[in-house]
């Protein structure tokens, strides 16, 4: 289980298994987990997961937004390749997050719910119903939601929804615009973090300054 911490994860949106290793190798002491989404899984298969989970917590975003029984089928994919975590969307409902949930407490896994997201299109429709999707989260029982850093004062507000204890995850960090600081200081737990650390000629320092930062 993904611990209650100011905490760094890096997303590892990289397309080549070369570049993954060199990535993970040189951040995986700063991070606290490392974030697989398609771009690695479609291009390097479903096995990197369960390479980079022998090291690390592997939380695996598939952004997973489907009928139950499709939900489930996925995750059992995830679960069962080594992943520790998944991320879930809850537009399709609180039936399709519940599936998820199900099979992640048959693996010790987590779940996070994106309830709005930090691209300027998630004001478009996630900030809408954002305050529902936390509460599905909330009731669903989930490890955690995924707030935006572009907005923290949205941060600010979902926090006092789900309460203390569940964890929010905060992308949108640096090459999205969002100051890490700042996303901490709103309720953020965990920063996510893609292009500032794998795209840095040193994502080792980059990932180590982050840390630092996070510990002041
Ligand atoms: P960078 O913008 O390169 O730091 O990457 C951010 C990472 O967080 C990417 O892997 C995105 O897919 C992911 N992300 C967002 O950027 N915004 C969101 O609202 C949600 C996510 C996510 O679920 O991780």
């Amino acid at each position: 289980m993904l611990p209650k911490k100011k905490g760094l994860i890096v997303a590892l949106d990289v397309t080549e298994m070369e570049k993954a290793t060199r990535v993970v190798a040189a951040t995986r002491d700063y991070v606290d987990a490392i974030k697989v989404n398609y771009p690695l899984v479609l291009s390097c298969g479903i096995e990197v997961v369960r390479e980079i989970s022998a090291m690390k917590y592997v939380l695996c975003d598939f952004k997973i937004a489907d009928i139950p029984n499709t939900n489930r089928l996925i995750a059992e994919l995830a679960f069962g390749n080594g992943a520790s975590g998944v991320i879930v969307h809850a537009f399709p409902g609180r039936d399709s997050v519940r599936a998820v949930k199900d099979v992640a407490d048959r693996s010790g896994g987590d779940v996070f719910v994106v309830v709005e997201m930090s691209h300027p299109g998630g004001a478009e429709f996630t900030a809408k119903h954002a305050d529902d999707f936390a509460t599905i989260a909330r009731e669903a029982g989930v490890r955690g939601i995924i707030a935006p850093a572009t907005r923290p004062e949205r941060i600010e507000m979902l926090r006092k929804i789900i309460g203390e204890e569940m964890l929010i995850l905060s992308p949108g960090v640096g090459a999205q615009g969002g100051n890490p600081v700042q996303a901490i200081q709103a309720g953020a737990d965990y920063i996510i973090v893609g292009r500032t650390i794998y795209e840095a000629g040193n994502p080792g320092e980059e990932a180590r300054k982050l840390r630092k930062l996070l510990a002041e």
